[in-house]
């Protein structure tokens, strides 16, 4: 059972690469290369390096880097994800916004996932399919990151105060790499339509 490691100035993560087993990971990195509306949005006139898609319960607002969405409910294979997350995690979530990169260009640059719906202290869980990429961790103020390689079939959960001191990123890499899906669950919370 994957434990929850305490990082400094009381951030938490949790790590499990053996999440999904292997088949069910293939299984589910092919139904969502074909099942899902991918879109590449764009924030401020600037298409984002990456393909998203998002599913929330239904009438449930959430808004990121500008861009505003409704919830209108789950796909069966979803909340069939989301609920062994929960159990995983010891945590709720009522939304999910999933990254393809289709390729080592596609990325995400440094952020946190500390939008004002999410509460004073979110958890993120991130199920990761197909290629392994890098996913760093940078403290705001001390000189301290952390790398991890996130698996196919792996899970990685950010709780405790991590959004308050610490960034994280998908960094680009040169090497020949194929696609990568995550899906990234998170609470919202207080913000009905
Ligand atoms: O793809 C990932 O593992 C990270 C994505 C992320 O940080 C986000 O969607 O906010
Ligand atoms: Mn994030």
């Amino acid at each position: 059972m994957a434990e929850w490691i305490d990082i400094r100035d009381g951030g938490q993560f949790l790590y499990d690469p053996t999440f999904c087993s292997p088949e069910e990971a293939d299984t589910l990195f092919a139904w969502l290369r074909t099942s899902i509306a991918w879109k590449q949005e764009a924030v401020r006139g600037k298409p984002l390096p990456r393909l998203n898609a998002w599913f929330a319960d239904e009438g449930l607002k959430y808004s990121y880097s500008g861009l505003s969405h409704l919830g209108t409910g789950w796909l069966p294979e979803l909340e069939e994800i989301r609920s062994a997350v929960e159990t995983t995690s010891g945590t709720t979530f009522n939304s999910l916004l999933l990254n393809l990169y289709r390729d080592g260009q596609d990325s995400i640059g440094f952020h946190t996932d500390a939008e004002p719906e999410l509460g004073e202290n979110p958890a993120v869980a991130t199920v990761s399919f197909g290629s392994v990429r890098e996913f760093v961790l940078k403290h705001r103020k001390a000189r301290e990151t952390l790398s991890y390689q996130l698996g196919h079939g792996s899970l990685f959960v950010m709780g405790g105060t991590s959004q308050h001191h610490w960034l994280h990123a998908l960094p680009k890499t040169e090497e020949a790499l194929g696609e990568r899906v995550s899906l990234t669950f998170r609470r919202i919370v207080g913000t009905r339509a």
